[in-house]
């Protein structure tokens, strides 16, 4: 069984705003055109409540600054994709009707979860890895925002699970805090199994 994984594809992460994704809304049409072609949809949500340990105002510092958080890196961003918020829904544009199931991340308020599977201290599992299985799923197309974040770490930790993982490279968009972050990213993913398709490939 094969299924569609949007990730966070998110007003906050889309131009206009909290934490844009550069032409991140050019994901959306990309999105919509493959949602009519499998059976299943599942999205992701980056859910965070208020104070967030990922934002930089929980701790009176810069965005994009880096602190340790009981020996795992964070960065800090901007509020973002908090929980109920207009940042945090779905874009007006995306055809929200078609999609199965959601899987909420990031909700622990001192640990962040860039991956759809695992928190970033990977103590927690989401309720995704349990979901595939119970829907027979083994493989994963998986598109969405960002590219050098959520996607990277969706990716890799669905391939360590045993998925078979296609990343539908132009339905992604990604940070690239650092230049040359997308293009890594999508190194490490192949590197470590997964296939880079573009979207004109699915049939
Ligand atoms: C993301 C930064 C912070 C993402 C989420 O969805 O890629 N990036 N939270
Ligand atoms: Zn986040």
């Amino acid at each position: 069984m094969q299924a569609l994984l949007l990730v966070d594809i998110q007003n906050d992460f889309c131009p206009g705003g909290a934490l844009p994704v550069p032409r991140g809304d050019e994901v959306i049409p990309v999105a919509n055109k493959l949602l009519n072609k499998f059976s299943l949809v599942i999205a992701t949500q980056d859910w965070h409540p208020k104070g967030h340990i990922s934002f930089a105002s929980t701790h009176g510092k810069k965005i994009g600054e880096i602190i340790e958080v009981e020996g795992i890196k964070q960065i800090l961003w901007p509020d973002h994709c908090v929980q109920n918020s207009w940042g945090a829904d779905f874009p007006a544009k995306l055809n929200r009707e078609k999609i199965d199931y959601i899987v909420y991340k990031g909700t622990h308020p001192k640990i962040d979860s860039y991956s759809g599977f695992f928190d970033n201290a990977r103590q927690q599992k989401t309720s995704l890895d349990n979901y595939l299985q119970e829907k027979k799923v083994s493989e994963l197309y998986v598109l969405g925002l960002a590219t050098d974040y959520c996607v990277k770490f969706t990716v890799l930790d669905g391939l360590s699970l045993g998925y078979k993982v296609y990343v539908v490279v132009d339905g992604c968009r990604g940070v690239d805090l650092n230049p040359g972050d997308v293009q890594k990213a999508l190194e490490e993913m192949q590197g470590k199994g997964a296939r880079l398709i573009t979207s004109e490939e699915i049939k």
